[in-house]
């Protein structure tokens, strides 16, 4: 099914100069941007976008980490874009992750995992929506 999913190039990897590079291997998978921004997430807002992590005992850090400077957001487009972006990105935590995949290759530990991706078409649509209006999404 065609889908469109929330990718985020998280403040690690952005920080490390690796955007390009990972924007590169989401493309050379077949998943197209639809619409694209750079911004910094407040704590309140990463807040709002992890609120399902909320009684997490790792969730202060979480915060900590989401605004701690620029991240990119990306709307993926493609067949069975949710789990196909899931399986590019690998397990949580990078040493768990398959080799090739983004968090391997570009994760530093279990917190600073270099990318996020939605995990189902029903929270791909809510977290599209919280970083993109109608008039940003090209499709
Ligand atoms: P994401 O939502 O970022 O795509 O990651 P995910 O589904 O693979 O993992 P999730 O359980 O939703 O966790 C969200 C993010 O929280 C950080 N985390 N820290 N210290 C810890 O135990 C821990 N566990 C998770 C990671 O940045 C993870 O991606
Ligand atoms: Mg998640």
């Amino acid at each position: 099914m065609l889908q469109t999913t929330l990718a985020i190039i998280k403040p690690d990897a952005v920080a490390r100069g690796l955007a390009g590079e990972i924007l590169a291997a989401v493309e050379a998978e077949g998943l197209r941007p639809v619409a694209l921004k750079m911004l910094r997430l407040s704590k309140a807002q990463a807040q709002g976008f992890y609120a399902v992590h909320k009684e997490r005992p790792f969730f202060d850090s979480l915060m900590d980490y989401m605004s701690s400077g620029p991240v990119v957001c990306a709307a993926l487009r493609g067949e069975d874009a949710v789990a196909r972006y899931r399986a590019l990105m690998g397990a949580t935590n990078p040493t768990q992750a398959e080799p090739g995949t983004l968090r391997r290759k570009y994760g530093q530990n279990l917190e600073a995992n270099a990318v996020h991706g939605s995990d189902c078409p029903e929270n791909a649509a809510v977290e599209l929506a919280y970083f993109f209006n109608a008039l940003e999404m090209t499709e």
